[in-house]
Formats: C-alpha cells, sequence, structure tokens
C-alpha cells in the first residue's frame, strides 16, 4: 500500500529552502484549483452547455471556441486572489491583465494557455492547461515587456491534462512530478514521481499533413523515420499526432517520442516563424522536458535561450527524447 501524497504534501518538501517556498506553494494550489474547475466544464461537455464556437477571434486570428474564453475567466477568477501575482498573460487576451488593486500583488507573473487544443474540444480529445511563472521584482504594476523573459527564468512550469483522467504536471527546476485528480475527494494526489523522458525511442510526433512545405533537415528526418528498417534509421517508427500538444507531450514524458512543429514554406510566407507560441507553450513544455531528462530546441538554439520579442511570438519547436532531438539539431546544422 504506498502512502497517499497530495499536491499539498508534495509543495511542502519539494519547494523547502526555495524563495518565497509559501508564496509558491500558495500559487500552484490557486492554479491547481483553477485547473479542477476547467477540467470539471470539459468533463461534463455538451450538458454544461460550453462547447462549439464562440463567434470570435484570438489575437493569433484564430477562432475562439467558448470554452477558450471561459476557461481563460476561471483561471483568472481562481489565481488572481492568491497574493502571488503581479499580472496575466493568456493566450486568449492581447495584452497581460493587472490584478486588481484590492487583491495583494505579489512577485510572480504567470503566462497560460487556458486550453490548449480547443478545437479537440467538440470531439471529446484530449485538451489541456499550460501554465508558466516567472519572477516579478518590482513595485510598480508590470507591464507587457516584464513579462518578456528567456525560459530559463521560469520558476514553476507545469500543465493539466484533461483526458481518461485529469493530471497536473508540475516542475519546480527539480525534477518532474505528475498529480492525478482524485474526482471524490477532489484533490490531486502524486502519481508519477519524478517522471523521466527515455533517452531513445522509435515514435514521432508531428502533423504530417504539411509535408510539401518542410525545410531539408525536417523531411530528412522524417523521410529517415518512415524508411523504416530498410533505411539509414535501420529500424522501424510509429507516429501519433494528438492535435493537442498538452496530449502529445504527456504521451512522451511518460513513454518517450519527439515532438515537431517547425517552421515551414506556407508559414513563411505569411511572416510566421512556427505555430506555437513561445511564452504558455513552448517555455513551459520545453523546461519539463529538459527537467525529465529531454532536450527542447527550435532547430537554432535550445528553446529556453530564446529572448523573447513579443507576448504572443510563436517558435519552431522539437522536443522530447534526446538522441532523437540530438539528431535533429545536427541535421539543422
Ligand atoms: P495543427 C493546438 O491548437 C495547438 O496549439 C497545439 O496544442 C497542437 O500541438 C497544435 O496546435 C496542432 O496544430 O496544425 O495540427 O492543428
Amino acid at each position: 500500500m504506498t502512502t497517499r501524497i497530495t499536491l499539498a504534501d508534495f509543495l511542502a518538501t519539494e519547494t523547502q529552502g526555495m524563495d518565497n517556498a509559501e508564496g509558491l506553494n500558495a500559487l500552484t494550489l490557486a492554479v491547481a484549483d483553477a485547473c479542477v474547475d476547467i477540467a470539471a466544464l470539459v468533463r461534463h461537455g455538451e450538458l454544461a452547455g460550453v462547447l462549439g464556437a464562440a463567434g470570435q477571434e484570438n489575437v493569433q486570428g484564430e477562432e475562439q471556441k467558448k470554452l477558450d474564453i471561459i476557461a481563460n475567466d476561471v483561471f483568472i477568477e481562481k489565481t488572481q486572489n492568491c497574493g502571488q501575482l503581479a499580472g496575466i498573460a493568456s493566450e486568449e487576451m492581447d495584452n497581460h491583465y493587472a490584478i486588481p488593486d484590492q487583491y495583494t500583488r505579489g512577485n510572480y507573473l504567470i503566462t497560460v494557455d487556458p486550453l490548449d487544443g480547443s478545437s479537440n474540444i467538440d470531439v471529446n480529445g484530449a485538451t489541456g492547461t499550460i501554465f508558466s511563472v516567472l519572477p516579478y521584482t518590482k513595485e510598480s504594476a508590470p507591464s507587457d515587456d516584464d513579462f518578456l523573459q528567456a525560459g530559463n527564468q521560469q520558476v514553476l512550469a507545469g500543465y493539466c491534462l484533461f483526458s481518461s483522467a485529469t493530471m497536473l504536471v508540475i516542475t519546480f527546476g527539480k525534477g518532474v512530478a505528475g498529480f492525478t485528480l482524485d474526482l471524490e475527494q477532489g484533490e490531486f494526489v502524486l502519481s508519477h514521481p519524478s517522471m523521466q523522458v527515455p533517452k531513445q525511442t522509435a515514435e514521432f510526433s508531428i502533423n504530417a499533413a504539411y509535408a510539401s512545405h518542410w525545410h531539408p533537415p525536417i523531411k530528412r528526418y522524417i523521410d529517415e523515420c518512415v524508411a523504416g528498417e530498410a533505411g539509414p534509421r535501420k529500424q522501424n517508427f510509429n507516429m501519433r499526432w494528438a492535435g493537442s500538444m498538452v496530449g502529445d507531450v504527456h504521451r512522451i514524458l511518460c513513454r518517450g517520442g519527439v515532438f515537431l512543429y517547425p517552421s515551414d514554406a506556407r508559414m513563411e510566407k505569411s511572416g510566421k516563424t512556427g505555430k506555437l507560441r513561445l511564452m504558455y507553450e513552448a517555455n513551459p513544455m520545453g523546461w519539463l522536458m529538459e527537467q525529465a531528462g529531454g532536450l527542447a530546441h527550435t532547430g537554432a538554439s535550445s528553446i529556453l535561450t530564446v529572448a523573447p520579442d513579443n507576448l504572443h511570438q510563436r517558435v519552431p519547436v522539437m522536443m522530447g527524447s534526446a538522441e532523437e532531438v540530438e539528431r535533429l539539431i545536427e541535421y539543422h546544422h
């Protein structure tokens, strides 16, 4: 019979010795509460009357789902009064949300993708919430520019996966821990201590519909995987694409793999350098991957060293099993 360790029990030891451990614990529990509420809305789906399009676009020019906006509002509602935040930046908001004066302004900034993979929501596919916490030391209210810190400045990052189980996966820079939501008790219980990405894999994850637009290094890598044991890799590969970064990254943290969302000729024609956003997708997921023994790279540099120039900046993404990412980096050079 293993000892039942709740998220609160885990935090009591994991953040020991860190600056403002109490504050970080309070922030993590507030984020977890927001995720529990968003999970409940996702779980009730059509019955909660929250599926379907919202009839408007976000700053990315992407159609927003009703749940994108609701999840964003729930996240703000559940975290703004925890006393630890100075501001919240979100995929669903053009600019950051400043914590109102009636609440204590704290020493952290948080970026969030409130409902990643929302195109899956109407077909009951995997979705999730991704978050990244950065330090904030000024007394005054933050500006958007205060969020523009490289991924190696993060103090906490994680995601909540809404799938067969609801799981919270987090890192404070001391490894990666996974928690499963106990629906009866309404609390997260440690179920995946010290998650590690296998160094090797035979499974890649990419949207192959865009193959005709890929640049040579990606095309070479995928062609070699597809060529299987008859090709230069001398082994067969499998492919998985969840349509939600949280679903794909979680699978890779559990069993290995390599996730790719490269830039391509199609995107570059419209001035984009990738699809995924640096501040609230690539940075938090990249830190989790590195903390689990994997790698996270843009093809030009480690994701965590990219100096952001705007809140909604996009980057090319390759992350997962170290040996495969190393091969991809070599192909890019
Ligand atoms: P595509 C979801 O919209 C997302 O941002 C990621 O979660 C996911 O990996 C990717 O886009 C899916 O993109 O082009 O396959 O729909």
